[in-house]
């Protein structure tokens, strides 16, 4: 359809690890700081005493081992309980864009292009570091890349809507290739002072090199075939931590909702019959069987939630390695999820064969790209 292909990714992995392990013990150690401090309000019923987080349920609910986090040190210390960065000056590079130029070199080299071959720079993620200017133009300048770049946000499903947006692009004749960057801190963005999500994220940052089909030089490729993009609106993914903070009544400026919060189980039910019919209804509306497709990556959030989703597009259970799951060692790093699963996993395709890279998320969104495999 759109004589685009990705011809190299890269994903960026901090250093510093958190398991479930380290989590709970600092998790158990706020709550009882917390839990002792307010102990009188908490004997007369005017407070809830904070209950213990468990190494158990993280796993069992979510299938989450471990996070790699920019900052380990501020997140585990109980008086603190989020990462703390130093400042940096204006003329250095910020972080979202340190992470964006590591992944970005990786699927450069991987797709043997260099700056001069790359016209744009799309930064897709779910949080920015500050509003402009874009953090893309920021990446762009440090690569050398001409042209132009932006910034977007659709939370979970930015890669997918990103990759949609640059093969639009690129079909269309506004550049030759775009460098589709997915800088994920979501470590900075979530409530580590609260059990129900405490374990959800990691930060990573992914990158794709998407270009036309007749300049693309790397050995393996994959062709977009078809791209799906949709959105419907819902308050269970939310946060309100937006400009207009500060400009709210006196007392109102650090509230819960300024983090990430969700309803779990609500969004659970709610979005795997989206996908699951997105996914079905755009392969048939592409003539391509469901029994032609050799894997399915999707978005990284829940393992009980994509083993579902498997099942229900496959028909059956999928086999191992057909619905790779890289959540155990990253958590759920928002868009870059899917990503980093394709990048990790599509070594082993025959040219021809077909996958779907499919993410999902706070809107709600759901992305669905097909791609095809092309060994030169
Ligand atoms: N330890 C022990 N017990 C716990 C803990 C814990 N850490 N947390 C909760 N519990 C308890 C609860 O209190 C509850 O107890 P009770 O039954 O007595 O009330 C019980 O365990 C069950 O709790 P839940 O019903 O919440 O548990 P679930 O089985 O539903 O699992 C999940 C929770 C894992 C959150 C699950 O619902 C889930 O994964 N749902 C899907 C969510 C999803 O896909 N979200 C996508 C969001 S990501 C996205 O869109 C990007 C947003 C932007 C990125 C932001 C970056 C920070």
């Amino acid at each position: 359809m759109s004589n685009v292909v990705i011809s190299g990714t890269g994903v960026f992995t901090p250093k510093e690890v958190i398991t479930n392990e380290e989590l709970v013990v600092a998790f158990n150690a706020y709550a009882d700081l917390q839990n002792e401090k307010y102990a009188d309000e908490i004997a007369k019923g005017e407070r809830d005493a904070i209950a213990y987080s468990s190494e158990e349920f993280i796993f069992k609910a979510s299938g989450i081992e471990r996070r790699h986090v920019l900052n380990k040190s501020g997140i585990l210390n109980p008086e603190i309980m989020h990462p703390t960065f130093e400042k940096r000056d204006d003329d250095e590079l910020s972080l979202m864009a340190e992470m964006a130029v590591e992944a970005a070199k990786s699927a450069m080299q991987q797709a043997g292009r260099k700056a001069e071959d790359i016209d744009a720079v799309i930064v897709a993620a779910s949080n920015h570091e500050r509003a402009y200017p874009a953090i893309a133009v920021e990446i762009q300048q440090a690569l050398g890349i001409e042209g132009f770049g932006f910034d977007m946000n659709v939370a979970c499903s930015s890669a997918t809507f990103g990759i949609q947006s640059a093969a639009d692009m690129i079909s269309a004749g506004s550049a030759r290739a775009i460098l589709m960057v997915n800088p994920e801190i979501c470590s900075g963005h979530l409530e580590w002072r609260d059990r129900d999500c405490h374990f959800i994220f990691g930060d990573v940052c992914t990158a794709v090199l998407l270009e036309q089909k007749n300049l693309a030089v790397a050995t393996d490729q994959f062709e977009i075939l078809s791209t799906r993009c949709l959105t419907k609106f819902s308050n269970n993914i939310r946060n309100n931590h937006g400009f207009l903070r500060r400009s709210l009544p006196e007392g109102l400026s650090d509230q819960r909702d300024m983090q990430f919060m969700q309803e779990g189980r609500k969004v659970f039910r709610e979005v795997v019959p989206i996908v699951s019919e997105l996914i079905l209804s755009h392969l048939k509306d592409e003539n391509i069987d469901i029994g032609d497709v050799s894997r399915l990556w999707l978005h990284q959030a829940n393992k009980a939630m994509n083993d579902f989703i498997g099942r229900k597009v496959l028909g059956r259970v999928p086999e191992p390695g057909e619905q790779p799951n890289i959540l155990h060692e990253y958590a759920n790093t928002s868009s870059a999820g899917s990503i980093i699963a394709f990048s990790q996993n599509n070594a082993d395709l025959k040219d021809g064969d077909l996958g779907v890279i499919c993410s999902f998320g706070a809107g709600y969104s759901v992305g669905n790209v097909i791609v095809q495999k092309r060994r030169m």
